[in-house]
């Protein structure tokens, strides 16, 4: 998809939902800047969704949505989890998986792609719970990442199988006692950033979404290093405020708790030295192009003489 390929045949611009009107007209496809910036002032890639009010998962799914560096070229895989339920309303291609094979999935597609469109950006983006991830998914997960596929692997960490009710998952931390998990959890959360680092990832972050201007940095970092390098894992910690018992307007507080330097969702990042390098390189480049775009601006003004 691109802005040129969604534009609406004028004969049927009368009859064609409002909301799609607005997505061809005010949707920031192709904007080399978009950003969560955007969120409130452009149309989102989401407008609706039907998780619980105020779940920090929709929150996320905003930031991501306005931070995709190209989503008119990207396709997004998805699983089984209460993230399903929002990717019919998200205005990017995306893939529902069976349950915990979203990785396998995603590895298929990436590889398709580039021989459908060499040369050409195509962005695959994995995004599904903890449960698909870690527990049903571990195999596929791993296995993209030992294979170095070039694709994003986000998870949405709410530490327990949501969707389902509440049941024991392998990123659950110790003691804790869900709906479904009355005995409590035996053993420590499985430490999968650090589990990403050793199995080849080039850019692991553990963080949680309280902060929009750094989801946006480590999205893009994520989809860059991962296009051009190998593949790369976000785990973002968005609490299920409906089964930790907190009400609609305590998940941002929950997860600012949660990120203190002792906790155990404090910012945590890895780069690889390849990634390092590739990073200075492309911030190099892309303030030289910043700069360009301000001298042309410049040069364009009439002078008052
Ligand atoms: C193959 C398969 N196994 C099990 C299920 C049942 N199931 C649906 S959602 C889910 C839990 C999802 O947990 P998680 O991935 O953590 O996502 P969350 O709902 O917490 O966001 C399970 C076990 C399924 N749909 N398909
Ligand atoms: S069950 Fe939990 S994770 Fe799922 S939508 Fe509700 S609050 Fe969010
Ligand atoms: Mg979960």
């Amino acid at each position: 998809m691109s802005k040129e390929k969604i534009k609406i045949c004028k004969e049927f611009y009368d009859v064609m939902p409002p909301e799609y009107q607005e997505l061809v007209e005010d949707a920031t496809y192709g904007n080399t800047d978009r950003g969560w910036k955007d969120i409130g002032v452009h149309k989102e890639l989401i407008e609706e969704h039907s998780l619980c009010a105020g779940c920090p998962e929709s929150i996320a799914f905003r930031y991501i949505l306005a931070s995709l560096p190209n989503p008119e070229d990207t396709v997004m895989v998805g699983s089984t989890g209460c993230t399903s339920l929002v990717f019919p309303m998200v205005a990017v291609h995306n893939i529902h998986s069976l349950f915990g094979n979203q990785n396998a999935i995603a590895t298929g597609l990436k590889r398709a792609l580039s021989v459908r469109f060499p040369g050409q950006i195509k962005d695959v983006v994995v995004l599904a719970g903890d449960g698909a991830t870690v527990d049903i998914g571990l195999d596929m997960t791993l296995q993209a990442w030992f294979r170095q596929e070039k694709f994003t692997t986000i998870c949405f960490d709410n530490e327990l199988y949501a969707n389902t009710g509440g049941q024991e998952s392998g990123l659950m931390q110790k003691g804790f006692v869900a709906k479904m998990a009355p005995v409590g959890k035996k053993f420590d959360k499985v430490r999968l950033p650090e589990i990403a680092r050793e199995s080849g990832c080039h850019y692991v972050v553990q963080c949680t979404v309280s902060k929009p201007a750094l989801v946006e940095r480590v999205i893009k970092n994520a989809i860059h290093i991962a296009r051009e390098i190998g593949p790369t894992y976000l785990q973002l910690y968005t609490p299920c405020i409906l089964e930790i018992g907190k009400n609609s307007m305590e998940g941002l507080q929950e997860m600012r708790d949660s990120e203190r330097p002792s906790e155990r969702f404090a910012y945590k990042e890895f780069v690889s030295d390849e990634a390092k390098q590739f990073l200075a390189d492309l911030t190099a480049k892309q303030k030289a192009a910043a700069a360009k775009r301000v001298e042309q601006k410049a040069a364009a003004i009439p002078s008052a003489s």
